[in-house]
């Protein structure tokens, strides 16, 4: 069974991360979309929001399931016996982060991860410029899948 972690903060999912976790799911026999609990920073949307959303998104997906993790990424992965973690990148400046993080994660467990050019129409997509552009009240419904489209629209309206 090959089996592979999309983690992410996910706050909130955009359609760049549901193209990575749709690319992934074409790769590997199972695939886990992990939240990453980080519990010195406050996201908008509450990681059960976090979760109920990447549910509704992947409910089409039938190898792909959601879960969430607070502490080293390498330690899910060893729990769930996970032999890869899969990534997106958008830039150099991604590149050099995810190079990092892929090394330390490989150093600390053996955990293979996988860069996975973004798709081009995403490639400026980011939750924290979604979240941004919603507050002032700019149009995210097309970079956005429906229900987070719902969602931020209800938050800030
Ligand atoms: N197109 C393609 N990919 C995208 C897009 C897009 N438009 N937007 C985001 N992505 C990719 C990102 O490049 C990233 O790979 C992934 O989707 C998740 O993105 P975010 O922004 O939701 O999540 P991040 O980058 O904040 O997640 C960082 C982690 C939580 C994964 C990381 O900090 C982590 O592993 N933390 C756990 C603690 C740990 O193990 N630390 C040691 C690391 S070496």
């Amino acid at each position: 069974m090959r089996r592979a972690v999309c983690p992410g903060s996910y706050d909130p999912a955009t359609n760049g991360h549901l193209d990575i976790i749709e690319r992934t799911a074409k790769l590997f026999d199972e695939v886990v979309v992990a939240v990453l609990v980080n519990p010195n920073k406050k996201g908008l949307f509450s990681i059960e929001e976090r979760i109920e959303i990447l549910r509704e998104i992947t409910s089409g997906l039938p190898n792909v399931r959601v879960d969430s993790w607070q502490g080293l990424l390498v330690d899910y992965c060893r729990q769930h016996d996970i032999a890869a973690i899969t990534k997106g990148l958008r830039s150099v400046s991604d590149f050099d982060y995810e190079l990092q993080m892929a090394q330390m994660n490989r150093e600390l467990s053996g955990v293979e991860t996988l860069l996975m050019s973004n798709n081009p129409a995403y490639g400026f997509l980011s939750s924290s410029l979604v979240k941004e552009v919603a507050a002032y009240g700019g149009n995210v419904k097309d970079l956005v899948p429906g229900v987070v489209f719902e969602r931020l629209t209800a938050k800030f309206s």
